[in-house]
């Protein structure tokens, strides 16, 4: 069966698509229907991200499909996003899952890193054999990420790190984490200055190292079929090998965000569809005063304007996806499709809710669950209000971050 996704489409986006991007897009849905959705529920409900589903993301393709080396297909930008749509379908911390594996920790190793991190993590990370995290958050520094405390001191050829860094998707299972930390050299610059952003470096952190301690989040009541995890470090010793070379600065971090980024803005049209389908069904089934809920004019009300809004979000990812694949896309325009297509989710999927009435505050329904969800992504990888801010520095040419 195709993805709702191929009927779903008031504006034809399916004719900006390849034959190729179609069919993929209705065999990830196949795999997502199938081996993942059955298990979105019980595992949101007892608050783990099952390693069958790790597992099949792998099947589906779904980590990192841009590769061009390693055995990687080298898929293009709209059809890596069509993939997490299908994902972000099923549930936003499976497609968090993916986000970060591909985003966040193949891409900085691949645009990045040296030969051997290349060949040492890109096969397993591919396939989903081994889980990776990305360590930009500490509890004192989310939003301003320039203001981090973690420190890696020159030490010989290597570095000692020492730190604590918060909400790091996958960190409990992860084998490698991406950490980032300022680089402290004797007579160095002031890393509390206005140049401590520049001393910002990436390192592998492999799970055992003495001195790495990773912690589970608990207690959360959002994205809960994810790991979010506390990373301590206690003067871990890494050897000059474990730094990323190539990445240098704040930007280097940032730069693996827009990539992120834009899976989110593509996987916020899956949620979306989800709520909207669940609200559209029920709707049309259930009866009150005499007559089926969709034949009243304020929930076709409700139902007109999710229509339009997914239509119209199908439509700013596909566009953004070509210009990605031109080599054109800008920070700005990642900040607005972030902003747009999650703050859209998150109104469908409530409204989603209320017209399911009682029913639906139950995991039996999918809107409460994604409601939830979208609460997260609304937070992570800059904020509604932090893009708001680059949207607004982008129009008025001043910045109001500080
Ligand atoms: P500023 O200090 O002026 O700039 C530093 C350097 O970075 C460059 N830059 C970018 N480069 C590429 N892409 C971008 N989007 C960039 N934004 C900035 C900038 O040009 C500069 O380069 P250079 O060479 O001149 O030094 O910083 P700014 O004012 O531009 O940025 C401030 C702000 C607030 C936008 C930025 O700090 C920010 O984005 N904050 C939000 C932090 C954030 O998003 N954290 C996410 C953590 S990871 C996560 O949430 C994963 S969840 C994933 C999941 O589970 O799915
Ligand atoms: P703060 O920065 O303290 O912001 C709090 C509020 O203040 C927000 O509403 C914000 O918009 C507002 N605010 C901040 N600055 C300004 C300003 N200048 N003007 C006006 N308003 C402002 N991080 C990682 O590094 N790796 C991960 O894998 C990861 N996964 C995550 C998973 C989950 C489930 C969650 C919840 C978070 C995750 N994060 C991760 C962290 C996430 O990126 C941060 O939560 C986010 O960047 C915001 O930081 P903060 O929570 O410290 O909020």
């Amino acid at each position: 069966m195709p993805s709702v996704h191929a009927e779903l489409d008031p504006l034809d986006t399916n004719s900006l698509l390849t034959d190729a991007e179609r069919a993929l897009r209705d065999r990830v849905a196949r795999i997502v229907d199938e081996e993942i959705l059955p298990h979105a529920a019980p595992a949101y409900e007892a608050g783990v991200l099952p390693r069958e589903v790790v597992a099949a993301i792998g099947r589906a393709g779904a980590f990192g499909p841009w590769l061009t080396t390693h055995g990687g297909p080298g898929l293009g930008a709209v059809a890596c996003g069509l993939v997490l749509q299908e994902l972000e379908r099923a549930d936003s911390g499976f497609r968090s899952c993916a986000s970060v594996q591909g985003s966040l920790v193949m891409w900085p190793i691949a645009t990045f890193g040296s030969e051997a991190q290349k060949d040492k993590w890109l096969p397993r990370l591919r396939t989903g054999e081994a889980l990776g995290c990305f360590a930009l958050t500490e509890p004192t520094s989310g939003s301003d990420p320039a203001s981090m405390k973690t420190r890696a001191v020159k030490d010989g050829d290597g570095y000692v790190l020492s730190g604590h860094k918060r909400w790091s998707t996958n960190g409990l299972s992860a084998e490698v984490a991406v950490v980032w930390a300022k680089v402290i050299e004797p007579g160095g610059p002031d890393p509390e200055g206005p140049e401590g952003s520049k001393l910002i470096r990436g390192f592998l952190v492999e799970r055992g190292m003495p001195g790495f301690e990773p912690r589970e989040i608990k207690h959360k009541m959002s994205l809960r079929a994810s790991e979010s995890s506390e990373l301590f470090f206690h003067e871990v010793r890494l050897p000059a090998s474990a730094m990323l070379p190539g990445a240098k600065g704040l930007g280097a971090p940032l730069k693996c965000l827009n990539e992120a980024r834009m899976g989110i803005a593509w996987g916020a049209v899956g949620a979306a569809t989800a709520c909207y389908a669940s609200a559209r069904d029920y709707t049309k089934a259930r009866v009150q005063f005499g007559r089926p809920l969709a034949s009243f004019q304020l929930v076709q009300a409700k139902l007109a304007q999710m229509y339009s809004d997914i239509g119209t979000a199908q439509l700013v990812c596909t566009q953004l996806g070509r210009l990605k694949e031109q080599g054109k896309l800008t920070p700005t325009q990642v900040s607005f499709a972030k902003r747009q297509n999650v703050a859209m989710a998150l109104d469908t999927a409530r409204v989603a809710r209320d017209m399911l009435g009682a029913n639906g505050i139950l995991l039996d329904h999918p809107p409460i669950r994604h409601a939830m969800n979208l609460e997260t992504v609304k937070t992570y990888e800059g904020t509604h209000d932090v893009h708001t801010l680059v949207l607004g520095r982008a129009v008025t040419g001043m910045d109001a971050f500080s």
